[in-house]
């Protein structure tokens, strides 16, 4: 079961997306208040899903004719880094001009008891699907990351899981760490969507395969895949470390990493667009603009 955020005669609509695509409104404001009503009813979000639409008629089409909204309006955004091999290696090569045989703190954060953790966006810096993602004006090696995305409570309990984009400058970072959040923090450098899957629905969230392609002037120029079974963390070791003496705010959203880099030699134009599908999640879906757009 999918929850997703759409335009409805003008007005952002919460709805239910079920296995076999059929689309139910939800009178929920939101998701968290969804998850909070369940929680005060001592029953599952996904049995008051069911109690809700049981006998109510369904949308007429498809969730990809709809127009839909961010999933979630997600106060804060946090990312962890470093969680795969891959990504080790792909910050390996940037902070070391290539030269790969070189030990860094990467490697030593990759070992580490303790994740890497970063604020990464807010709500008015996060876009939804369909949305425009920005690229910085001053970096000249800009690459998407697809992760998988944990929605919280605020307690630090993953109550659904989403897509997300953790919009990266590899010069940026590559010249120095302390640089780092201005190499992952600007104006729409994040996208979450197209939907959130309850928690409860997932049975083993260490096998979801994603996949990402980015097209540029309609032809394919990159695709890349990978799978959560290839993370070095478990799930809840993330979220400690991130409530860990922190105050969390329902519907954070922690992103776990990204396992899937383009070629060196790839960067992000104006104009590209840019997808990342999570097994039983969906495809987000979002297009590039310069910088100043
Ligand atoms: O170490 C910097 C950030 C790494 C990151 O964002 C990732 O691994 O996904
Ligand atoms: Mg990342």
């Amino acid at each position: 079961m999918r929850i997703i955020r759409f335009v409805n005669d003008g007005f952002a609509q919460l709805a239910a997306v079920t296995d076999s695509g059929q689309i139910f409104a939800l009178p929920q404001s939101d998701f968290l208040a969804l998850v909070k009503e369940a929680d005060a009813k001592a029953i599952s979000p996904l049995a008051l899903v069911f109690n809700t639409i049981d006998g109510s008629e369904a949308f007429k089409g498809q969730v990809e004719e709809l127009e839909l909204l961010v999933p979630i309006e997600a106060p804060e955004v946090w990312a962890a880094g470093v969680t795969y091999e891959r990504s080790r290696d792909a910050r390996n090569y940037e902070a070391t001009e290539g030269r790969l045989d070189a030990s860094t703190f990467y490697d030593k954060v990759y070992d580490a008891v303790r994740p890497e953790i970063f604020f990464k966006s807010t709500a008015a810096r996060t876009v939804g699907p369909g949305g425009e993602v920005q690229l910085r004006s001053d970096s000249v090696w800009q690459v998407p990351e697809p992760e998988l995305g944990l929605v919280l409570n605020a307690k630090g309990e993953i109550v659904g899981y989403t897509i997300g984009n953790d919009m990266s400058c590899r010069d940026i970072e590559g010249e120095n760490p302390l640089y780092l959040p201005q190499a992952k923090v600007w104006k729409r450098s994040c996208s979450l969507g197209p939907a959130i899957r309850l928690a409860e629905t997932v049975d083993n969230p260490y096998n979801l395969q994603i996949t990402s392609r980015i097209y540029r002037e309609g032809e394919k120029a990159v695709e890349g895949t990978a799978n959560t079974n290839q993370l070095k963390r478990k799930l809840e070791e993330l979220t400690e470390y991130l409530i860990r003496d922190n105050e969390l705010f329902d519907g954070t959203v922690l992103l776990t990493g990204t396992c899937i880099v383009p070629p060196n030699e790839f960067t992000l134009a104006h104009g590209d667009r840019i997808e990342i599908e999570i097994t039983g999640i969906g495809k987000l879906v979002n297009h590039v603009v310069g910088a100043g757009n």
